[in-house]
């Protein structure tokens, strides 16, 4: 039912990053709230995710890939500690369809497992996801060991972790890239 009111929602409009922003990301952060003023059980937000990541899936088969990809490739994680892991494949997705192979690890992969994944796919780019603040220190951690490890890797952030930041934490974050949704990404990647 859902899969199909997104499939009828491209054909009016067929824009999966307005799909993805204004349909899916907006009914999760509505979520988010019922939620925190416990009007909905956790059982029904993780029902929400379940479908959502369902569909996701089942998308990709919709997503407007280039048929000569380019050699680029791009590693998706989350921050160490971080569960969500639902942006992070939106913006794997797009990555897909500005022609890059894209590997998506999402949440719940060791450090040293990451970097011998690195080692083996030598990706152009690392995306790093981070929803929650309180992972910040975890983020900054694996930054500094993906930096010492690849120095000429492009490390390049987001998420709602960093909406909540104190103003100065970004300063840690040295070269690295913060990029705040789809439409900032897709215009960040046709301009490299
Ligand atoms: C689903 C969900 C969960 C699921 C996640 C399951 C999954 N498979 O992902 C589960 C149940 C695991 C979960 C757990 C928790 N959650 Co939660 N969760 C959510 C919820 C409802 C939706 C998250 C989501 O998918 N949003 C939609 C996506 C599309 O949005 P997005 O992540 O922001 O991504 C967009 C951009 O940020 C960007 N982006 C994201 N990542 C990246 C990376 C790069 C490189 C780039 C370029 C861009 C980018 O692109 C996306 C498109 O624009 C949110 C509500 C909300 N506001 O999002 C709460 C929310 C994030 N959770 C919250 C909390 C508190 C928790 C818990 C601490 C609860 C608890 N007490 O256990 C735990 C934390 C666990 C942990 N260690 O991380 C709070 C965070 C509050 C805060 N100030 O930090 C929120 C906001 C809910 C709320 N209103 O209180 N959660």
């Amino acid at each position: 039912m859902c899969a199909t009111i997104a499939k009828n929602y491209l054909v009016e409009n067929p824009s999966i990053k307005d799909l993805y922003e204004e349909v899916f990301k907006e009914a999760l952060y509505e979520v988010g709230r019922l939620w925190e003023a416990n009007k909905i059980t956790v059982a029904t937000e993780h029902l929400a995710t379940a479908i959502t990541e369902g569909i996701l899936n089942e998308l990709y088969g919709e997503l407007d890939i280039p048929e000569t990809k380019h050699q680029h490739k791009v590693v998706l994680a989350c921050a160490s500690n971080e569960a969500h892991q639902v942006g992070v494949k939106m913006v794997a997705d797009v990555f897909e369809m500005n022609g890059w192979e894209s590997y998506f690890l999402g949440t719940g992969i060791p450090m040293s497992e990451l970097v011998k994944f690195i080692q083996q796919t030598e990706p152009a780019v690392v995306a790093i996801s981070l929803s929650i603040f309180f992972n910040y220190r975890n983020l900054v951690e694996m930054i500094a060991v993906l930096k010492s490890e690849f120095p000429n890797l492009t490390i390049i952030v987001g998420g709602q972790g960093f909406l909540h930041q104190k103003e100065g934490s970004f300063e840690k974050l040295e070269n690295i890239k913060y990029i705040s949704n789809l439409y900032e990404l897709d215009t960040y990647l046709k301009s490299i």
